[in-house]
């Protein structure tokens, strides 16, 4: 793999958000591999602190100019995305999750000095939930077809958007990854005392809190399991749904076995205190917080939703049941629970699995062979 190192764009949505952590993670890969990468966003991706030889961060700015009643983002950007790609001579630039990014690409494409290549990964819900309004489907169709390469994080992504946007053109599948330096099984016995002083088991649940999660599911689970099994329920993270969530615990009058931590940047350091991570999602395009925890060891028990089972094995890794199912998945969770030799087998699965199917290099290495093919250099 000794080919040339190439000069790498990348914008992504750089807060809180599955996509950013892949795109933040896949960039940090690149240079580290050689390549000069640089991140064209609004603002400093959140998983990118310090220095990193060979990471170059681009803002972009908004004009406030006071003609406009909204400030066009999405001009900026693809002015900025032209601008970097002619002073740093990009090769490619690889943009995460299609609305704006991929339309900005496909304009900035328009304004350079020499030949750019894009590839846009689509993650989700650009596609799940963005592309059934019609006037952004066909803006999503063209970022699309604008591409030199498309890759989506699960073949069940794949499929769906063959379907709902009639794209004939190939689609790549690159998983999401793990990078097994930073989540790995930890010792988390100070946070086990926090949590679950009477050693308790602990049930976890991670996400942006949006209608999609299903969230009242994951406390409908905890419920019934703590009935049988005394338990814990550690939430992580904040949205829209955290006051409906909140309500509900206080409804079933749960407040003491419940716990609200809000957004964290550390989050590898707490998986491993999870015994169970909950993954309830009507829609899913992968699961990153599945595959984190997978690679701490803890299984996920969740909804067959999207991509979850391309993640999830059923059975060997995890348990998954129909979308609201809440019962069967108190039952998969009270049976690893209080099964000790099958919570073994599962958890040692967690881990292999992750190191192999969904490992850094890997995936890193996939995307690489797409750069190279776009640009000739097979
Ligand atoms: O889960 C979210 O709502 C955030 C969203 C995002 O754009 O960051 O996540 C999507 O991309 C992640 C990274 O590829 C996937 O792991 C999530 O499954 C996907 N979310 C949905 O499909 C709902």
């Amino acid at each position: 793999r000794d080919k040339d190192k190439l000069n790498i764009g990348i914008t992504c949505y750089p807060s809180l958000g599955g996509s950013g952590v892949v795109a933040t993670e896949l960039g940090k890969l690149l240079a580290e591999r050689g390549h000069q990468v640089h991140f064209i966003t609004h603002s400093m991706p959140f998983r990118l602190t310090g220095y990193h030889k060979n990471i170059f961060y681009h803002e972009v700015e908004v004009s406030d100019y006071h003609v406009f009643k909204y400030p066009p983002y999405d001009l900026s950007l693809a002015a900025k995305m032209a601008q970097v790609a002619n002073m740093q001579k990009l090769d490619v630039l690889h943009v995460h999750y299609a609305i704006p990014h991929a339309v900005c690409a496909y304009l900035a494409k328009g304004m350079v000095e020499r030949p750019l290549k894009v590839v846009t990964t689509l993650h989700g819900t650009d596609i799940t939930i963005l592309a059934h309004n019609e006037s952004m489907a066909d803006l999503i169709r063209l970022g699309i077809n604008g591409s030199d390469a498309v890759t989506a994080v699960s073949n069940d992504l794949i499929r769906e958007t063959q379907e709902r946007l009639h794209i004939t053109r190939p689609i790549d599948l690159t998983y999401n990854f793990v990078d097994k330096r930073v989540y790995y099984p930890r010792d988390c016995s100070r946070y086990r005392c926090d949590f679950a002083p009477k050693g308790e088991k602990i049930l976890m649940h991670v996400s942006n809190f949006r209608p999609v999660k299903r969230i009242s599911d994951v406390v409908d689970v905890f419920r019934r399991v703590n009935e049988e099994v005394p338990s814990r329920l550690v939430f992580i993270g904040e949205g829209p749904e955290l006051g409906k969530t909140m309500a509900r615990v206080r409804e079933y009058g749960l407040e003491e076995r419940v716990l609200f931590l809000g957004k964290q940047d550390e989050v590898a350091e707490l998986l491993s205190v999870a015994d169970i991570m909950l993954l309830t999602s009507e829609k899913e395009s992968f699961g990153l917080v599945a595959l984190e925890a997978m690679a701490c060891g803890v299984p996920t028990v969740g909804t067959t939703a999207g991509g979850i089972p391309e993640v999830v094995k059923h059975g060997e890794t995890g348990f998954l049941s129909d979308i609201g199912d809440t019962d069967s998945m108190a039952d998969d969770c009270i049976r690893l629970l209080t099964d000790p030799t099958l919570y073994a087998r599962v958890s040692a699965n967690c881990t292999k699995r992750s190191q192999t199917v969904f490992c850094n290099d890997l995936i890193m290495e996939t995307y690489e062979d797409i750069y190279y093919r776009i640009l000739g250099r097979e």
